[in-house]
């Protein structure tokens, strides 16, 4: 995701399965968008050549939450930058060590690692929410490009902000989990990250504008 020009503050959820339906929804919405976020449903569905494909239009996220030991990270992130990703999610609860072998590697490329901290989704409460402060300072300590963390709970944002300084904070969980874009930029996220709302619409394009003029209209 390294030099992104455009500030629209805006990531794309690409969540569909097959390659026809994400071409389609990418050509109508580049304009808008800083970054395409692309996990599993996207890759087993079409494969991981689909990464390539997705950035010739905006850098690609790989959002793999790889959470593996050492070795077997440094083999995932490999896969997912010679594919042609700029970052990689990552989670943190394997720890340092595993955490800081995604960052190594992806310097190699020039690409960056965000770590997971408290996702947005209400089970997040049960286990990960008492761990948020480590799990963000984690990616400070790791020296990682920045952190995911929750659109659903404003607050919980501002908390992380506080924790990471000036980290990038990628946020999910605006329009179907239910978060609002402004108020997740307001406390202090970079970027947005937008999937069904976007994908889902009739007019994507649109759906994407609309929401780039509501975080414009926050600032
Ligand atoms: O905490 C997280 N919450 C979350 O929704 C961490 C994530 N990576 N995501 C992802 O963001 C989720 O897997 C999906 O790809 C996207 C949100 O999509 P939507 O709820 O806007 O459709």
């Amino acid at each position: 995701m390294k030099p992104i020009l455009r500030k629209n503050q805006l990531i794309l959820a690409l969540d569909v399965t097959d390659s026809e339906n994400a071409i389609r929804i990418i050509k109508e919405t580049a304009q808008y968008v800083d970054a395409v976020k692309i996990g599993y449903p996207l890759v087993l569905g079409s494969g991981l050549d689909i990464i390539d494909t997705i950035s010739e239009y905006a850098p690609v996220i790989a959002d793999f939450k790889v959470a593996d030991i050492p070795n077997t990270d440094r083999l995932i992130c490999i896969q997912a930058f010679e594919a042609g990703a700029g970052a990689v999610i990552v989670h943190g609860f394997t720890g340092m060590d595993s955490v800081s072998e995604c960052v190594k590697t992806a310097n190699k490329y020039h690409g960056e690692i965000y770590v997971v901290t408290e996702m947005s989704h209400p089970g997040a409460v049960e286990f990960m929410q008492p761990k948020t402060l480590e799990l963000a300072s984690l990616a400070v300590v790791c020296k990682a490009s920045g952190v995911v963390a929750p659109a659903t709970r404003p607050e919980r944002v501002s908390y992380i902000r506080d924790i990471v300084g000036d980290l990038t904070i990628i946020s999910p969980g605006v329009g179907a989990q239910g978060g609002s874009a402004a108020d997740a930029i307001k406390a202090g996220a970079d970027y947005i990250i937008v999937g069904r709302s976007i994908y889902e619409s009739k007019n994507p394009g649109i759906e994407a504008e609309k929401i780039v003029r509501e975080i414009e209209n926050c600032r």
